[in-house]
């Protein structure tokens, strides 16, 4: 799916903006309330999630319904144009309506959908109408629990279910479940009867030189012409023809931290759409991670898409900040934990040359958090044909929906198709294997793929050994296993890496943190203070740099973030090197120095 730019044949109009806003409380069923204006209704921003916008508790911890709604009319000049109306991504699921009239649908949260409105639009103002549920549950990713995922680890077992209380949502992941249009929306336009519905583009690389190869997918007849320029704007390789293979010579790569773009543009019919490219390769061989041939260490974070007020709703500046900061540090890399980031991230990623794991909106597909209690304080098998989760077509859909979105950017390196799955229990190859095989047959770039694994999975039992390119380790020792003791917890992270070393795969470190209060201070370390969570990394990373198989360390969290209301969330999870607004704590210096000494490239332990 193509990104709406502006070009010589497309106008984007973002509808940005106050829009009108309501919740439903199951008052009346969506239906209804489209039928008429909305009466009564506040201001709502869009793009943003509206849960923290108010000072009313009940809309932040809102569960079920919102209508959004706004006119629209579209100017006279367009008449002869297609135009399609184009969402970047409304969590968790919408239903779209035209004075009335439901015109489209989508389930996900984080990825986009486009309708096409040509020949709906009236001309004059038309009503628009977005119905909005954020409820969560076991045919959702992320997935919703049927009682809070943290009542096991709090030790008072699982909320009791009262079917007659007010629906609320149970979060079976660690973030807040921010809501609403969260990202931009837009019309775009384009010719009317032949029209460019998609470019795939690969590279080879030989020696100095570089094949592009680009294949065009079209609507109606016409000739197509590709070109490649530079960026200075010089052009280094032209061809004609929907499918083609150019020669870029003295190519120039797409590196970690350098990130070098040709502009690939094509012209079909009357048609034009440009496409920022980056070449680079990237192979895993090995217990190496090659990217342009070279062995990469991984430097970076878990983050999240987490603001206040915004929620989870675009916020362009913090995007450019956070990388400002991430260079600062020497970082090169982050996960795009827990969905799949706003398209601005991924095209300000290309630029600046950060490498990312892109990951699906998989979280939550394992009923074995807070003891596994999971039905009605009944032990329910993740995978359970009648009571376990009903997400596999589901997550087929959003890796198709992932990869039809990020398959040209080259700040992608690895698919991540799960975080935290039960990845070792009865039922979990027969759920992961026909998505890796998906993944690997729709991705043209053939990028590694991965999920990432639970601690709590013991490793000789976990299906990603077998069906992961990479081992991605989310780990807790020192924290949530053996703190405060960090000798011990030390020598029990020896003993698994042992099991991994002999593997013969790359191992990579997507989460490792603990939960530290910015301003907290002990002479002797103490678990909350900042000097705790230095020698928590420290300990962590001697053992790292002790395996060669480990070829990154990614930090859990970027930034402390919303989560839901539990005993271990002191207003939301702290285990951030940077406060919310961005404010280093001590580990942020210790990391600086750390990942200033470790090159990108050919990281000698
Ligand atoms: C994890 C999860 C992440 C949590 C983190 C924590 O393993 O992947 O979503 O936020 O632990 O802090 O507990």
């Amino acid at each position: 799916m193509l990104y709406p730019i502006m070009t010589p044949s497309r106008f984007v109009s973002d509808l940005s903006g106050s829009w009108d806003f309501k919740k439903f409380d199951d008052v009346l069923p969506a239906e209804e309330w489209a039928k008429a204006p909305l009466q009564d209704a506040m201001n709502m921003p869009v793009p943003s999630s509206y849960n923290d916008l108010t000072e009313d508790a009940k809309l932040r911890d809102y569960a079920g319904w919102v209508m959004y709604e706004r006119d629209l009319a579209v100017p006279k000049v367009l008449k002869n144009e297609r135009v399609m109306l184009r969402f970047d991504a409304v969590t968790h699921e919408a239903n779209i309506y035209l004075n009335g009239e439901l015109i489209g649908s989508h389930k996900g949260g984080f990825l986009p959908f486009e309708i096409d409105v040509t020949d709906k639009l009236t001309g004059g103002d038309d009503r628009l109408s977005v119905a909005v549920s954020n409820i969560i549950d076991y045919t959702t990713l992320p997935v919703g629990g049927k009682a809070d995922m943290m009542g096991g680890l709090m030790g008072t077992g699982p909320a009791e279910i009262d079917d007659n209380a007010p629906r609320r949502n149970n979060p079976n992941f660690d973030f807040f479940n921010y809501s609403g249009i969260t990202r931009p929306v837009r019309l775009y336009t384009t010719p009317k009867e032949a029209y460019i519905e998609d470019i795939v583009l690969t590279s080879e690389v030989n020696d100095k030189d570089a094949v592009i190869n680009y294949a065009v997918k079209v609507s109606g007849s016409g000739e197509c012409t590709v070109t490649v320029t530079d960026a200075d704007g010089k052009v280094v390789a032209e061809g004609t023809g929907l499918n083609g293979s150019l020669n870029v010579k003295d190519v120039q790569l797409w590196q970690p931290g350098e990130g070098y773009m040709y502009d690939v543009n094509v012209k079909f019919g009357d048609d034009e759409y440009t496409e920022p490219f980056g070449i680079r390769t990237v192979k895993v061989d090995g217990t190496q991670f090659l990217i342009n041939g070279r062995p990469f260490y991984f430097k970076g974070y878990g983050k999240h898409e987490d603001t206040f007020p915004n929620g989870r709703g675009i916020n362009l500046p913090m995007n450019t900040k956070d990388i400002s900061i991430m260079k600062w540090q020497g970082a090169n890399s982050f996960r795009t934990s827990h969905y799949p980031y706003s398209e601005e991230m991924m095209r300000l990623c290309d630029r600046e040359g950060i490498v990312v794991i892109d990951e699906t909106t998989a979280v939550g597909v394992n009923l074995e958090f807070g003891g596994g209690a999971n039905f009605q304080g009944q032990k329910v098998r993740t995978f359970d044909k009648e009571h376990g989760v009903q997400t596999q077509e589901h997550h087929k859909d959003v890796i198709r929906d992932l990869i039809s979105r990020d398959k040209n950017h080259a700040c992608v390196v690895m698919w991540s198709i799960a975080n935290e799955p039960d990845s070792y229990n009865e039922g979990a190859y027969d759920y992961f294997k026909p998505l890796y095989d998906l993944a690997r047959e729709l991705d043209p770039q053939d990028r590694p793929c991965t999920l990432i694994s639970v601690q709590s999975a013991p490793p000789d039992k976990d299906v990603s050994a077998e069906l992961s390119d990479v081992i991605c380790l989310n780990r807790y020792y020192g924290w949530y296993f053996g703190a405060p003791d960090l000798e011990q917890s030390e020598q029990a992270l020896r003993k698994e890496m042992d099991f991994w070393q002999k593997l013969g795969k790359p191992v990579v470190f997507t989460e490792y943190g603990a939960d530290t209060v910015m301003g907290l201070h002990d002479t002797t370390p103490v678990m909350y203070t900042e000097e705790y969570q230095v020698n928590y990394y420290r300990m962590n990373n001697r053992v790292f740099d002790d395996y060669e198989c480990v070829t990154g360390e990614q930090v859990w969290n970027f930034a402390d973030f919303a989560t839901s209301q539990s005993l271990l969330r002191v207003q939301g999870n702290k285990k951030g090197i940077f406060t919310r607004d961005r404010k280093p704590k001590l580990a942020a210096h210790y990391f600086k120095e750390r990942w200033h000494q470790i090159p990108d490239f050919d990281y000698q332990k």
